[in-house]
C-alpha cells in the first residue's frame, strides 16, 4: 500500500496550492476537517484504527456539505471553488480509503474510482493540479485490470452487422427527403468554400480512416478494460423530451451489460457526455477533424467542445438545433439523420418553454399533420451515416438522428 501511496504522490504537480483551503470559501468547520483530511493523507501520522475509521465520515461530511451547495440554484451558477473543492475532497477521499486499507483489492479501487469520477463529473479540474484526478483514475483502472481474472464475454465483442443496402432501402423507401450530398475527404479549402461559408451540410467520406477508435471501439472487451469500472452518466427513457426520461449514473460495465448488449431492458443513452476529458486514454483513439479549424469568427480559437454518444439499436436525439458547427464522426453502427435548414424553423413547431426552445415538437419520422400543419411546407433533407463517416451539421440547422443497430458516435462542436 505505501508503494501505491508514493506512486500517487508523484501525481500532485503543486503540493502547495493543493493545501490552500481559504476560509472565506467555505464554513469553519469544513475548512477544518478539509484541512485535517489534508494532513492526514499527506503528513506521516500515527494513529489509530478509530481515528482512522472516522476520517471516512468526516470527508462524507465535507462532501455532503459541498454536494447540498451544488445543487442549489442552477448548475451554471454554482461557483467555482465549490467545484474545485467537491473535486478536492474526492480525491481526499481517495487516498483516505487507500490509506486505511490493508492491500489494493478490487473492493478498495472501485470505491476509489467512484470516488473520483463523482469528482470530475461534478467538480472542476484542480488549478495547477488539473490532471489529478484523472491520472490516479487512469492509474487505478490499471491495477484493477492488473488483478481481474479475464471474463471475456464472447456477446461482447459482437455488433451487429446488418447489410448497408438493408439500410439504404430503408432510408430512401420510407423517408421523403432530399439526401445530403457527400463527398470524399475534401480539401479544407473546397470544404470551406462549398460547405461550410454558405452553411450546408453535407457528408464526409475517407477522413477517419486512420483513428484507432475505428478498429479498436467495436471490441467492447477493449472499453471495458479501458472504462468498465468507471461511472458515466446514462440517460435511460425513450428520449429527453419523453416523461419518463430520467438521468443516472452507473458504472461503464453496468452499462453495457443492461442496456447496451441486453435487448429487452429500458434503452440507456451515453449521451453528449465528455468521455475524453474523463477517460482521456479514449481521446488518443481520436483526432480532432482538420475542418474544425474553420470560423466565421475570426478572433475564436477556442477547442472544440468532444461529446461521446454510445448506445443499443434504438436511441433517438428528438429534433433540436446546437449553439455551434457540428462534425458527428461515425465510429460504428449505422445512424439515420434527419435534417431542416434554420430557415425552416417555424414549420417546425420550437417549444415554447425556455429550455426547450432548441426542441421542435413535431417529430419528423410520424408527422402529426392535423396538430402541426404547416411541417408539410418544411423542406427535409436524410441521411444515413455508416461506420468511418462524418456528417457537417452547420449551426442551428435541425437535426433529429436515430441509430439503426448499436452505435458509438463522437460529434465535435465549435463555433
Ligand atoms: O447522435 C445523436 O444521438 C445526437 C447527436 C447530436 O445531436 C449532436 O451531435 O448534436
Amino acid at each position: 500500500m505505501d508503494d501505491c501511496l508514493r506512486e500517487i504522490k508523484n501525481y500532485i504537480t503543486d503540493e502547495n496550492a493543493l493545501c490552500e483551503i481559504k476560509n472565506e470559501n467555505l464554513n469553519e468547520s469544513s475548512a477544518q476537517t478539509l484541512r485535517n483530511c489534508l494532513s492526514y493523507c499527506f503528513d506521516d501520522l500515527k494513529i489509530n484504527r478509530n481515528t482512522r475509521a472516522n476520517k471516512v465520515i468526516e470527508i462524507n461530511s465535507v462532501i455532503d456539505f459541498l454536494h447540498d451547495e451544488l445543487n442549489t440554484g442552477h448548475w451554471s451558477e454554482v461557483a467555482l471553488y465549490i467545484r474545485h473543492y467537491f473535486s478536492l475532497a474526492s480525491f481526499l477521499k481517495c487516498i483516505i480509503i487507500l490509506k486505511n486499507a490493508d492491500s489494493l483489492t478490487e473492493t478498495v479501487i472501485k470505491e476509489c474510482l467512484k470516488s473520483l469520477d463523482m469528482g470530475i463529473l461534478l467538480g472542476a479540474p484542480l488549478e495547477k493540479n488539473s490532471e489529478l484526478l484523472t491520472n490516479l483514475a487512469k492509474y487505478l483502472m490499471k491495477k484493477i485490470n492488473e488483478l481481474a481474472i479475464e471474463e471475456k464475454d464472447e456477446r461482447y465483442v459482437e455488433v451487429t452487422k446488418r447489410k448497408l443496402e438493408d439500410y439504404q432501402k430503408n432510408n430512401s423507401e420510407n423517408i421523403l427527403g432530399m439526401m445530403v450530398p457527400s463527398e470524399e475527404c475534401p480539401s479544407l479549402e473546397y470544404f470551406n468554400k462549398t460547405y461550410f461559408l454558405p452553411q450546408v451540410p453535407v457528408k464526409l467520406k475517407g477522413c477517419m480512416n486512420h483513428w484507432p477508435a475505428t478498429s479498436k471501439w467495436i471490441d467492447v472487451n477493449y472499453l471495458l478494460k479501458i472504462a468498465g469500472d468507471r461511472t458515466v452518466p446514462i440517460e435511460v427513457g425513450s428520449h429527453y423530451v419523453d416523461e419518463n426520461w430520467s438521468q443516472k449514473l452507473m458504472t461503464m460495465k453496468e452499462f453495457i451489460k443492461q442496456h447496451y448488449l441486453s435487448d429487452n431492458y429500458k434503452i440507456g443513452y451515453l449521451a453528449q457526455h465528455n468521455l475524453f476529458e474523463q477517460i482521456t486514454e479514449l481521446k488518443e483513439d481520436i483526432l480532432i477533424p482538420e475542418y474544425c479549424c474553420l470560423s466565421l469568427d475570426y478572433e475564436n480559437s477556442e477547442e472544440p467542445d468532444i461529446n461521446a454518444w454510445l448506445g443499443p439499436m434504438g436511441t433517438v436525439s428528438p429534433l433540436h438545433h446546437d449553439p455551434k458547427n457540428n462534425i458527428l464522426a461515425q465510429i460504428y453502427g449505422y445512424k439515420q439523420i434527419i435534417l431542416f435548414s434554420p430557415k425552416d424553423s417555424p414549420f417546425l413547431y420550437p417549444h415554447e418553454d425556455k429550455l426547450l426552445n432548441n426542441t421542435a415538437q413535431v417529430n419528423p419520422l410520424q408527422p402529426d399533420l392535423e396538430k402541426y400543419p404547416k411541417f408539410s411546407k418544411a423542406k427535409m433533407y436524410k441521411c444515413l451515416l455508416g461506420p468511418g463517416e462524418m456528417l457537417f451539421i452547420p449551426v442551428k440547422w435541425w437535426h433529429h438522428v436515430s441509430a439503426l443497430e448499436k452505435s458509438f458516435s463522437v460529434s465535435f462542436w465549435w463555433k
